[in-house]
């Protein structure tokens, strides 16, 4: 393994370089080539300041990720980080692309900070269940104020470069070349006397102990038993009363402790998966089309929520309705969509105005004859669907890629509609689409590897989590949904009732729980599903219409104030008494004896036939890896992400 970190010199500045692709990760090399460099530059009486720059996309993403599950080699992150710190000649560590975790933690042992424009800061350990463990929380509130850091740090979202600058967690930005303008900055300090180290500074505007414990009380409401968040508030917590080294070993072990949790080995699972799942063998040699215009057709809620993560993307969209004022209300959702963007400062007026310009729309198909890739979000019916379809077929280009956002419709037959089915391809979006990572990409059984190999290009483009899927009811989501939705209805019979099972479901870790999602997608929508399956349904198979008959008390849900809960503000669940007798009454007419469970019982039913439903996704070659489940259910269906996912629990609890 070659030597991962250089030094080249320019005068009297050092510049010590990473080079550890794909993120300049960590690894024990780099700590090890950054322990020399200290040693050789503070040897070196010539140099009289060094630059910490990182080849590449991007400064260091944190520790190497993949060290965790070994013997930890020396020297230790901490370590490179105090002896930074105690370098004799000031170090300017230069960012670019992401600065991470340990990446950051070693920005903080450096002693100035200049960044490109567009990097962003963060310290996101909390995301892989941990908290920082080479010193991010007694340096980090030290450089900048304790809100914006106790919000970094429990939240673990990163910081743009203009807000480091507004907080002071860098002290210039680089809108040119990255390196000569830390060159240029090292100048200026050279000869200033030096910083006093972060570790020996106070922490920078306290909380009052009460703000902290509020913050965190909120904080543990809204983390829903994952231990990260709340362990890195209560160490911040104990950090404002205790002097550096204290604090310096207190994180230290809070960090080891959660390195040893299994919450860090689901959280870590998953961050891997979430990386493999969109690897495909067998087209790894396929051709990937540039994409550059999209056709839409249909502007709903899904329609919209796309056609805005297309545009983000930088892409030209052309939005196709039946008629103008479908059109219109399409137009404007979409609008709607960007401009909370801009209201939330995720972008600014100009592009607002570029993407706004980018977006075009029409009745005619004819205006997406030239359009690249075609997504389908229409009425989820196969007739209105395969008209669509044909309608597409007859005007766009050969080479052009039609999909569909179908959630479920036998995506072979609407191919089948087509006369060239290679090109037909289903990318099912989760609602909200602009905010959900999840897109299931349905490979039907004609498609050829470069409009598959197109499609999953496509999804990351669009900064989505592409997972593929083959074709059967409900894919890989709605499928083991559907599972375990009939398990829970079973539960309701059998002795639970909707308030216990969704109380489990949320002890578990889930947002919701089954009965509540159903409210807030609307129990007629259940109860169309169920009526077009009512021709295909096994007669043998158990049916229970417990849902069937609230519905026909005219309960929708949340949308009209009842459904299996009251909702009086029209979105928080108020237990009703009347269906539990209902479920009671239910059991009772089918001569059911109705057991109590308990909410570990309750779950472990649930997970069961989920971990089944998968395993038979396998076996079907539907799911290409039980990775590929997961990643599913973590992402588009509300399982526990520091739980792994149901194929990761099987398998820990088997
Ligand atoms: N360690 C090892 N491998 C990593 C890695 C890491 N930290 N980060 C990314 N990779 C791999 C990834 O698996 C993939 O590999 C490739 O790099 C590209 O990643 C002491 C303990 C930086 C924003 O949590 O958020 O520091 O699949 O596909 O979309 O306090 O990667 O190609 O084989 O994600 O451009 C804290 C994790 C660590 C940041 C880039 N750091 N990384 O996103 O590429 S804990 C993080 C990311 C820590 C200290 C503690 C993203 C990215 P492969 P990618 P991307």
């Amino acid at each position: 393994m070659s030597n991962p970190v250089h030094i080249d010199i320019d005068g009297t500045i050092a510049i010590v370089r990473i080079d550890n692709p794909p993120v300049n990760a960590l690894s024990q090399s780099v700590r090890a080539g950054i322990v020399s460099a200290i040693q050789e530059t503070d040897a070196d009486a010539n140099i009289r300041a060094v630059i910490l720059i990182c080849n590449g996309s991007t400064f260091m993403a944190g520790a190497d990720i993949k060290e965790f599950g070994k013997p930890a080699v020396p020297p230790l992150l901490p370590d490179v980080v105090t002896a930074l710190e105690a370098a004799q000649k000031p170090w300017v560590a230069a960012i670019h692309g992401n600065a991470l975790g340990g990446g950051l933690e070693v920005a903080l042992g450096c002693h100035y900070r200049i960044a490109q424009m567009g990097t962003m800061l963060g310290l996101p350990e909390v995301n892989l269940g941990l908290i920082p463990g080479a010193g991010g929380t007694v340096r980090l509130p030290r450089l900048i104020p304790m809100a914006d850091a106790f919000a970094m740090i429990t939240s673990g979202k990163p910081v743009t470069a203009a807000t480091a600058k507004s907080t002071g967690l860098i002290d210039a930005v680089s809108n040119t070349d990255l390196l000569r303008d830390a060159v240029a900055f090292a100048k200026t300090i050279i000869d200033l006397p030096r910083p006093l180290a972060l570790s020996a500074k106070p922490i920078k505007e306290p909380l009052a102990d009460d703000e902290i414990s509020a913050k965190s009380k909120a904080l543990a409401a809204k983390s829903r038993g994952q231990l990260s968040p709340k362990i890195a508030a209560e160490t911040l917590l104990a950090i404002q009363a205790l002097d550096a080294q204290s604090g310096l070993s207190l994180e230290r072990e809070n960090f080891l402790k959660l390195k040893a949790d299994e919450q860090s080995d689901a959280l870590r699972y998953i961050f891997f998966a979430e990386r493999s799942v969109s690897k495909i063998p067998s087209i790894k040699n396929a051709i990937t089309k540039p994409i550059s215009t999209i056709g839409i057709i249909g502007g709903g809620t899904m329609g919209a929520g796309i056609a805005a993560s297309c545009l983000l993307a930088n892409l030209n969209v052309t939005l196709i309705e039946r008629d103008t004022a479908s059109l219109e209300k399409g137009v404007e959702r979409i609008v709607a969509i960007l401009h909370v963007s801009m209201k939330r400062g995720l972008i600014d007026q100009a592009r607002y105005d570029a993407l706004t310009g980018n977006l075009s729309s029409s009745t005619d198909y004819m205006d997406i004859a030239d359009a690249d890739f075609v997504i389908e979000a229409v009425f989820e019916d196969m007739n209105v669907k395969k008209d669509v379809f044909a309608k597409l077929d007859a005007v766009v280009k050969p080479e052009a890629i039609l999909a569909s956002n179908t959630s479920y419709l036998d995506m072979n037959a609407l191919a089948a509609a087509t006369a060239h089915p290679e090109r037909v391809i289903g990318l099912h979006f989760f609602s909200p689409a602009h905010i959900m990572k999840l897109v299931e990409v349905i490979h039907t059984d004609h498609v050829s590897d470069d409009v598959f190999a197109t499609s999953m290009a496509l999804a990351k483009k669009l900064r989505k989590l592409a997972v593929p899927a083959g074709v059967c009811d409900g894919f890989i989501g709605n499928r083991i949904m559907s599972a375990y939705r009939r398990a829970a209805e079973y539960m309701l019979e059998d002795g639970a009732l909707p308030h216990q099972i969704d109380a489990a479901m949320k002890s578990y870790g889930f947002a919701m729980g089954l009965f509540e999602m159903q409210d807030l997608a609307g129990l007629d929508i259940g109860y169309a599903m169920r009526r077009r399956k009512d021709a295909t349904r096994d007669p043998n198979e158990r049916y229970v219409d417990i849902a069937d008959k609230i519905y026909r008390m005219d309960r929708l849900g949340r949308k009209n104030g009842a459904g299996f809960y009251i909702y009086e503000d029209g979105k928080t669940p108020i237990h009703d008494p009347d269906i539990d007798a209902l479920v009671i009454a239910e059991s009772k007419r089918k001569k059911i004896a109705r057991t109590s469970m308990t909410e570990v019982e309750i779950m472990d039913g649930l997970l069961a036939v989920m971990a089944d439903e998968g395993a038979a996704l396998l076996s079907e070659n539907i799911a290409a890896s039980p990775e590929a489940i997961d990643v599913v259910m973590v992402n588009g269906y509300g399982f526990p992400k520091w739980r792994g996912g149901p194929m990761y629990q099987s398998k820990s609890s088997a």
